[in-house]
């Protein structure tokens, strides 16, 4: 684990007026694309780290069409290197995962993909397929996919079938609908609805397409990424609050995640503010 100067890399809050537009675009058409987001020096950083961290832990290929085959994907990348803590809490990015889900949200997943050439297209899915939800289902899940190198037509940019997100259905195994392909430059992200269909492309270029997606869920859904164990206590002790919070070292309306009525986050800060439920009911 490197000792960044991650405080160096700081990223420019958007407007609340930048933040409603997004907001606005996701619920009408189920995702937004803005440029000009994540500055190139943490983008740099971010992908020297990457490459790093691929080749110390020799990471394969996918091992199915999903994953693919041409792609690798290192996950958990919070307890990777103190780096990658600039992602979840951005203030280019989670102002909008706010505002769709609410402050109580949890980061679900975080993690990096590069997809090499070769790679044929993913099949399109919807990220909240797997809790089962009826459709339409509630805003339950918001990603944020960071480009790290451009995505174009040619490399692989996303596919997303605009307004799908208040469908009655997910895609299913071999449906074909007509898609628009994400093309934006490095330093764009493309926020999502989890409902969204939607598949990575084929990457029929000479180089690699880079991301990071930074999966969020409301706060009371399972992570996808059970982050209680995939980071070390001593781990979540050293991050801000508010990511604490994130990874779910928090509650939910004051009760869901307790220890013993009790704010997880004391478990790392026995100063934290424990403001529980149990607090507010009349006697
Ligand atoms: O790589 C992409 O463009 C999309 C990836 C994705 O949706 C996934 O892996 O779930």
């Amino acid at each position: 684990m490197s000792s960044a100067p991650v405080q160096s890399l700081s990223v420019d809050p958007l407007s609340n007026a930048e933040v409603a537009r997004i907001v606005g675009d996701v619920e009408d058409h189920g995702f937004a694309i803005r440029e000009g987001l994540i500055p190139d020096a943490l983008r740099e950083a971010l992908i020297e780290r990457i490459d790093a961290l691929m080749e110390g832990l020799d990471v394969p290929f996918g091992e199915n069409r999903f994953l693919g085959h041409r792609t690798r994907r290192i996950f958990n990348l919070l307890a990777r290197d103190p780096l990658f803590e600039t992602a979840p809490t951005c203030p280019a990015t989670l102002p909008v995962v706010e505002a769709l889900l609410d402050d109580e949200c949890l980061l679900s997943s975080l993690t990096a993909i590069e997809m090499n050439p070769g790679q044929q297209s993913q099949p399109l899915h919807s990220d909240d397929g797997s809790y089962g939800f009826p459709r339409p289902a509630p805003t339950s899940i918001v990603v944020a996919m960071w480009a790290l190198t451009d995505f174009t037509e040619e490399n692989g940019g996303t596919h997303v079938v605009p307004g799908t997100h208040r469908a009655d259905s997910r895609p299913l195994r071999g449906e074909d609908p007509d898609t628009i392909q994400v093309e934006m430059p490095a330093g764009s992200v493309l926020f999502y609805n989890g409902s969204l269909w939607h598949g990575g492309g084929e990457n029929r270029s000479e180089a690699r397409r880079m991301g990071i997606v930074a999966n969020y869920c409301a706060g009371y859904l399972r992570q996808e990424e059970s982050q209680l164990l995939a980071l070390s206590r001593d781990r979540v002790a050293a991050f801000s609050p508010r990511l604490r919070k994130l990874v779910g070292y928090g509650t939910y309306r004051g009760l869901i995640g307790h220890v013993d009525q009790r704010n997880p986050e004391t478990l790392v800060d026995p100063d934290a503010e424990t403001d529980m439920i149990w607090g507010k009911i009349g006697k």
